[in-house]
């Protein structure tokens, strides 16, 4: 039978992949982690996929969910002091979870940075 997607999975905004460390989960610091992932960029949240986009789809259908970012009250800054890469961004969340971005490449990351900040600039604090 069919199955009617989200709103949200309709509006997706950019995707792609990026490096992606998970550092704090709740305020707690976690071990750095670096690994790829497939992101999704959509009005009020980040989803991050461990998969590539085509393992994630079929995942998705057997109701497995990628991590989710709330991007309400969130923040955004460059944090190229945290890295001894280049090109690294940091998204905060109110519930106290970190997450590293980067690219290699400058106007991907550049676009990433500016796409998730207009996101969060939009929404509501709270
Ligand atoms: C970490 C790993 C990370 C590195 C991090 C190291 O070691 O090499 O890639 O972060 O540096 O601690 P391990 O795998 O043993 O945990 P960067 O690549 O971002 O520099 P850090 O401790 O200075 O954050």
């Amino acid at each position: 039978k069919d199955v009617i997607p989200p709103l949200e999975q309709l509006m997706v905004e950019k995707e792609g992949y990026l490096q992606k460390a998970k550092i704090a989960d709740g305020g707690k610091k976690l071990r750095k982690n670096w690994s790829s992932s497939w992101i999704v960029l959509s009005s009020r949240k980040l989803e991050f996929y461990k998969e590539s986009k085509q393992q994630a789809l079929s995942n998705a259908k057997s109701g497995h969910k990628p991590e989710s970012v709330d991007l309400c009250g969130a923040h955004i800054e460059w944090a190229n002091e945290k890295s001894s890469r280049k090109n690294v961004f940091q998204i905060t969340t109110v519930s106290g979870n970190e997450f590293l971005l980067q690219s290699d490449i400058d106007f991907i990351i550049l676009d990433w940075f500016h796409a998730i900040k207009n996101a969060i600039d939009r929404l509501p604090r709270d």
